[in-house]
């Protein structure tokens, strides 16, 4: 495949900061090569850039929102003209705020070659705030919200931006969400597979019958990685940790099924704190995990049991 790695170093969305150091972190992790060892044509095309948007401010509570709104108005762009150009993106974060952009552009690309756009939002958190909802102010729990085009955020793109369908967007790995959160997401319809379900049914099961969804509809679709989907012990690289998140084998499992799929259309990698990290581990983590769903694997052929006589 064409892929385009794309830095979004945004963190003004975060309560902490840090995330901006991300994009450099995947970098020195070797994504660019990794991916280029499985056979794909890698671009790193740099970090995008975006200018605040002086009189942007919202009701409610929204910090830094001329500066989120910037990076919504960068970001869109970038991952519509990459799309369109017949590339894959992977957007380096930067908060998750960056979905915003990042979500808005594939959806308006999607929404031009005629077809939906399905998003798997792998996250502790269901980000399904807005400006009249969230407790903490923090824009990263928002784009969700904001994607699906929750009232709130007047401004940013024009009114006839491209939004996804809530019943559309796939969340695996929630175990914190905001009361009034809850309300909403519950209110649009949006299909939530809690860390209760992935222990339950098991996350393969889950990931199948999404997949076969995206597949059935002929959706495009967007991968977006929050590093808090991960548990802290093997990712702790993040502001926001939430115990009891997926292991390593669950995670693996989610991106191997992904590969197979050969559905993924663009990808975030978000909330990478290498301030917070432990010497690289939660970076080397995104980059491996992100070779799984290009391609790397065990053996050449999944293993059956109907193999063994
Ligand atoms: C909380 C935490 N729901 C908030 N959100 C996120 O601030 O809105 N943490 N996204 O990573
Ligand atoms: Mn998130
Ligand atoms: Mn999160
Ligand atoms: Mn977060």
């Amino acid at each position: 495949r064409r892929i385009s790695l794309i830095g979004a170093p945004v963190e003004l969305g975060a309560g902490l900061p840090g995330c901006a150091m991300g994009p450099g972190a995947m970098r020195i992790s070797g994504l660019a090569a990794a991916l280029a060892a499985l056979g794909h044509e890698v671009v790193d095309g740099g970090d995008a850039m975006a200018a605040a948007v002086s009189g942007i401010g919202f009701g409610g509570n929204a910090r830094h929102a001329p500066n989120i709104a910037g990076w919504t108005r960068s970001l869109e762009e970038v991952a519509y003209r990459t799309l369109q150009e017949g590339r894959l993106p992977i957007f380096m974060g930067g908060d998750h705020a960056l979905a915003m952009g990042t979500v808005s552009g594939a959806a308006r690309h999607a929404r031009d070659i005629g077809r939906p756009l399905c998003v798997i939002w792998l996250d502790a958190h269901a980000d399904f705030n807005t400006p009249m909802t969230s407790e903490s102010g923090n824009m990263h729990g928002m784009p969700v919200a904001y994607y699906c085009g929750e009232p709130g955020f007047d401004g940013i793109l024009g009114d006839d931006r491209a939004t996804v369908d809530p019943a559309n967007v796939f969340m695996l790995g929630i175990r914190s969400v905001d009361d009034r959160e809850r309300q909403l997401i519950a209110e649009r319809g949006v299909q939530v597979f809690d860390m209760r379900a992935i222990d339950e049914f098991g996350i393969a099961a889950i990931v199948r019958r999404i997949l076969a969804h995206v597949g059935k509809i002929g959706a495009m679709l967007h991968v977006s990685l929050d590093v808090d989907f991960l548990d802290p012990a093997i990712a702790p690289g993040v502001g926001t940790t939430v115990s009891g998140g997926a292991n390593l084998r669950e995670a693996h499992l989610v991106m191997e099924m992904l590969c197979e799929s050969g559905l993924t259309t663009s990808m975030d990698l978000a909330e990478l704190n290498p301030y917070l990290d432990e010497r690289g581990k939660s970076a080397r983590l995104l980059t491996d995990l992100t070779a799984s769903l290009f391609g790397r694997k065990v053996l050449d052929k999944v293993a059956t049991l109907m193999t063994i006589p």
